[in-house]
């Protein structure tokens, strides 16, 4: 048996809206905004315990260190790492901020992840997303590289690759541009891979495209992917300029359903072609299109209709789709749901997750996990630290309650004493979650 497991991003202490994601419209817009660490700690932990008390498999993936010093000492700053901050602080805020997103949250962009039912050596691979299209995210790779290589330590049934050579031409934001059908999660799928330009192109898009094609190829080569099954897909140039900076702000898929925007792919007809050909024999897919017509791109966007997760949920027939509040909120998207629920399509239910907190910086419940597929032997080897069960639920919600600010200013992130308080917070994790002493840079010196 195998089952499709969701890790969470764990939001860090440092989460704020340091306007940092050009093409993301949310990011973009809450720029310099007072956020709330502890509430968006919070509401990611109740969307990881609903699954986990609905008998999903769900996991946790840790914070990085931030601020991050050795990142800000890489661009020129010297001292004590108090001085390092402040002189930062006051020299280059923008530095500073890109050296204190939480951005590691979003872990739909930590990896790419091919199941062993996928790949020639049977093996569980994940390729950590090198994340170079923005300065903060390029800093996460190292760190996610050791994350994966922790909670998935067994080298005879997990690989965790070096991430894609850092140059825009392997631009890579892992599996937020990779969807996965299949018939049942333990059988051989169809692997998509979704782009937005090829590496040597002259780029004229309105904002970047983050990934390439070529970055999407190395991927699929490393991980031994059948090429009888792997697709390609461009993603169209109309929809990054709506502001779909990823593939799944405009769709999802699981099991044999994609669910899409009419205007996600730049030649719909010959993508779902080379998807349904791809298929024979595994599955028959089964598209759910969203017309232009019924939600305008710019509700897809704002409402992050597409960004849910699509979830075989225990004990019920239908897909549950497990949306962002924004969408209950969204004339077009809401009604589109409640006439999808009534009639006969694969979605039987749309529940809602508030993670407004997220949202506000282009985050929505898809971006926050990090789908992987488990077979019973698999999951038996992750390291149980890693698990969400009731107890490490209690341990982490008494955690963030104890350690996260309230409220949290851009300006506040030069503070010393923020520096200290996460650090003091993030050695603790390591201990509850048994990453190990020397987890985070700052263990090692
Ligand atoms: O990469 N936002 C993230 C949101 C990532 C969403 N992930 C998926 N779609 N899978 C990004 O743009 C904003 C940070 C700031 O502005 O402070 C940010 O990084």
């Amino acid at each position: 048996m195998a089952a499709e497991a969701n890790f969470d991003g764990l939001v860090g202490l440092t989460h704020n809206y340091g306007g940092l994601s050009e093409g993301n419209l949310a990011s973009m817009k809450n720029q310099g905004a007072v956020s709330s660490p502890r509430g968006a700690a919070l509401e990611g932990l109740a969307k990881m315990k609903r699954l986990a008390d609905a008998g999903l498999v769900q996991g946790v993936l840790p914070p990085h260190e931030r601020p991050f010093v050795p990142f800000l000492r890489v661009v020129g700053f010297t001292g004590t790492d108090t001085q390092v901050l402040e002189r930062a602080g006051k020299s280059a805020p923008v530095l500073l901020l890109n050296a204190a997103s939480a951005s590691p949250m979003w872990a739909a962009n930590a990896a790419t992840v091919s199941p062993s039912a996928d790949a020639s050596d049977e093996r569980l691979h994940f390729t950590p997303a090198n994340l170079v299209t923005t300065l903060h995210r390029s800093i996460e790779a190292a760190q996610t590289q050791t994350a994966l290589a922790r909670i998935f330590p067994d080298r005879l049934r997990f690989v965790t690759h070096t991430p894609l050579h850092p140059q825009a031409g392997f631009a890579d934001e892992g599996a937020a541009n990779h969807v996965r059908l299949c018939a049942e999660h333990g059988a051989p799928g169809v692997e998509i891979f979704v782009y937005g330009r090829e590496a040597e192109e002259s780029w004229t898009g309105r904002y970047p495209a983050r990934q390439t094609l070529q970055a999407c190829q190395a991927v699929a080569r490393a991980h031994g992917l059948n090429p009888a099954r792997t697709v390609f897909i461009r993603q169209a140039q109309a929809a990054i300029d709506a502001g779909a900076f990823h593939n799944d702000v405009v769709c999802v898929g699981t099991r044999n359903v994609l669910f899409f925007h009419e205007l996600a792919f730049e030649n719909k007809a010959g993508a779902l072609a080379a998807i349904r050909k791809a298929s024979q024999g595994l599955f028959e897919p089964i598209f759910v299109e969203v017309a232009q017509d019924e939600v305008p791109i710019a509700d897809a966007i704002s409402s992050y209709l597409f960004n849910s997760q699509l979830l075989v949920w225990p004990g019920e027939d239908r897909l549950v789709l497990l949306a962002p509040e924004e969408v209950r909120e969204t004339v077009s998207a809401r009604d589109w749901c409640a006439r999808h629920v009534a009639g006969n399509g694969p979605i039987g239910r749309v529940d809602f997750a508030d993670v407004r907190q997220s949202m506000r910086n282009g985050g929505g419940p898809a971006c926050l996990r990090l789908r992987v597929v488990l077979t019973d032997q698999e999951q038996a080897a992750v390291n149980p630290g890693a698990l969400l069960t009731d107890a490490l639920y209690e341990a982490l919600t008494g955690w963030v309650t104890r350690h996260y600010r309230e409220t949290l200013a851009p300006f506040e992130l030069a503070d010393p004493a923020l520096l200290d308080e996460t650090r003091a917070a993030l050695d603790e994790l390591t201990r509850i979650m048994g990453l190990g002493g020397d987890f985070y840079p700052f263990q090692r010196v």
